[in-house]
């Protein structure tokens, strides 16, 4: 099949899962067109298979806001009809099935018919869709889609209770490439770069947004250090970072923790990890901590939205109720106070993240693509 993916291109999990899925795809012989505004992070390489369109926006100072949806459309409309596109996949909502609703309009005028299909993947439901100045667009296209997915059941159940929706949402989790992620971990290790021999290593990532609740991180880590010798890495940027740099300070800590922003080394980084911390507020799936387990990492984390989809309580690691501190120190103690636990975690955590396979997964999304094709 010859597809078109619309995602955000930098290092949040509905951009990353976007690449991989397309990245995979090809390996599988589907002609795979990337459409975004600048080469996802994760395409290191392109390859006859894969190709990617950049879409420009040319800046005109009349517009207080330089109107990206229309370029879009426009760029799906051309490369749709330069390739043959037969399939639009677009990864969150805002405003990419937006745009591909438009293209689709266009395209019809010249007697092309193709369909989309939409990834929800969280933010773009729970947080920003639910605005009311999003919220007609919102739900207009995702009605309009052909095929929608969420990531989640829980995302799903979301979808429906805050939207107006008269699709079938299929769930489709997200996905990991284990022999990728393995494969990729194997370089040099660099423990003890960051920890003394007797020292945890506990890791956090993501974008440090205020729904990853990042002053706890900070604040459960400051209790296991008090119990355990251990260091924490901070991995990613965002609006958070200042503030928790700022908290580690206050709690003396600062010695202990490691700032190390974006990265593209997140599976070296993780395969010296000894524990994983996600205590957000809400996460419609937590692929960061699947990315985690299946590294061998147990995840602390709380149990919102999608989190128990992933997280198995007692398995993988542990859930707590959002802010309670207490509870995940208590639960991080007592996985990494004890040899012989951490080890059982950490053979459980990879366990449960074989079920997340991409091997599995993605026929899922060529059986609904195959599906859309032909009903057109
Ligand atoms: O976590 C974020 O804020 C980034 C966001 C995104 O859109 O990239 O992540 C969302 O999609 C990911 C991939 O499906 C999920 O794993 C994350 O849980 C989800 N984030 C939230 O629901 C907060």
């Amino acid at each position: 099949m010859k597809i078109a993916i619309v995602c955000y291109p930098t290092f949040g999990g509905s951009g990353v899962v976007a690449t991989e899925l397309g990245i995979e795809l090809s390996h599988r012989g589907h002609e795979i067109h990337f459409i975004t505004y600048s080469q996802p992070v994760r395409l290191a390489l392109l390859n006859p298979n894969v190709h990617y369109h950049e879409v420009i926006v040319p800046e005109y100072p009349l517009f207080h806001y330089q109107p990206y949806e229309l370029a879009l459309s426009s760029k799906l409309v051309d490369m749709v009809k330069l390739y043959g596109i037969e399939l639009l996949h677009v990864h969150y909502a805002i405003p990419h099935a937006y745009a591909g609703y438009m293209a689709q309009q266009i395209l019809k005028t010249e007697g092309i018919d193709i369909p989309m299909v939409t990834t929800l993947h969280g933010t773009d439901i729970t947080l920003v869709g639910n605005h009311p100045v999003y919220k007609p667009a919102v739900t207009f296209s995702i009605n309009a889609s052909d095929v929608v997915t969420s990531v989640s059941k829980s995302l799903r159940d979301e979808t429906y209770k805050f939207f107006n929706i008269t699709k079938e949402i299929h769930v489709i989790p997200n996905f990991i490439e284990l022999d990728k992620t393995t494969e990729g971990a194997k370089v040099a290790c660099r423990r003890n770069v960051i920890a003394r021999e007797d020292e945890r290593i506990i890791t956090h990532i993501s974008n440090f947004r205020k729904v990853k609740r990042i002053p706890d991180v900070v604040k459960v880590f400051h209790k296991i250090q008090q119990q355990i010798p251990a260091k924490l890495m901070m991995v990613g940027d965002g609006p958070e970072k200042e503030k928790a740099e700022a908290l580690c300070r206050e709690l003396n800590i600062l010695d202990k923790v490691i700032f190390l922003g974006n990265s593209n080394e997140v599976d070296m980084i993780l395969s010296y990890s000894d524990l994983f911390l996600l205590p957000s507020e809400s996460e419609s799936f937590g692929l960061a901590a699947l990315e985690a387990m299946a590294l061998g990492v147990p995840v602390i984390s709380t149990n919102g939205g999608g989190l128990p989809e992933v997280n198995v309580d007692g398995v993988s690691g542990y859930l707590s109720e959002v802010g309670d501190i207490e509870s995940m120190a208590a639960n991080a103690i007592k996985i990494l106070g004890d040899d012989a636990a951490l080890s059982e975690f950490k053979k459980s955590a990879l366990g449960v993240a074989r079920q997340f396979d991409i091997k599995n997964i993605l026929p899922m999304y060529e059986g609904l693509y195959r599906e859309a094709i032909q009903k057109k």
